[in-house]
């Protein structure tokens, strides 16, 4: 039976896959970062550089319903670390200071295992586990990067604010200060003094 309404009602624009974390509609925007796109971001270049370059990393679908920098709007994401090391530390993604630098966003996990390595503006860092279900609020002031110590693929939904930015600039500079390296088949948060 058809439904019926007295005012106009419209289907959403975007799906939200519950289960998967995948968005679907016309305006999503999808970006994929190889291992050759990776330039200097994981510790040893050398075996980064003797990769194909090839190797899917991790990809990020996003939802921006307003222009980037409107004050007041929110943005979604879907990305999706996949397994896999350069030497002894995992995939994970660039990471960032949001360029408004005071912003927060939140992560929230689909599916997989890993760890939200967070990092303050005195370059204090603290990781959080990430698996099905676990919720992480990330306040202003503190870089975010995602690194996936399972065997299959991590999923992670996100929301941040339309005017937040990303400042990569002051990562490919100065790095975190610490990194998720597996060690004796555990991953372990190494801080720079130790590497
Ligand atoms: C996320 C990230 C995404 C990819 O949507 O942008 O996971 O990580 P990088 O941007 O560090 O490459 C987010 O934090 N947005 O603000
Ligand atoms: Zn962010």
């Amino acid at each position: 039976m058809e439904d019926h309404y007295n005012m106009e009602v419209l289907n959403a624009k975007v799906n939200l896959n519950i289960s998967t974390g995948k968005l679907a509609g016309e305006e999503i925007l999808n970006s994929k970062k190889f291992i050759k796109d990776l330039k200097n971001v994981f510790l040893n270049e050398e075996v980064r550089g003797s990769l194909t370059g090839d190797e899917l990393v991790y990809e990020v679908q996003a939802y921006l319903p307003v222009e980037e920098g409107k004050q007041g709007g929110l943005f979604f994401g879907n990305s999706t670390v996949y397994p896999g090391k350069v030497d002894n530390e995992y995939y994970m993604t660039r990471g960032h200071f949001h360029e408004n630098f005071d912003t927060a966003e939140y992560y929230w996990c689909v599916q997989g295992e890993g760890m939200l390595i967070l990092m303050d503006e005195d370059r204090n860092i603290r990781a959080e586990k990430m698996q099905q279900g676990s919720l992480h609020y990330i306040p202003g002031k503190v870089a975010h990067r995602v690194a996936n110590t399972g065997t299959g693929k991590l999923v992670f939904n996100a929301c941040w604010p339309s005017d937040a930015g990303h400042n990569y600039k002051e990562i490919d500079n100065n790095g975190f200060s610490a990194r998720l390296l597996e060690i004796n088949g555990k991953p372990a948060l190494i801080t720079e003094s130790g590497i």
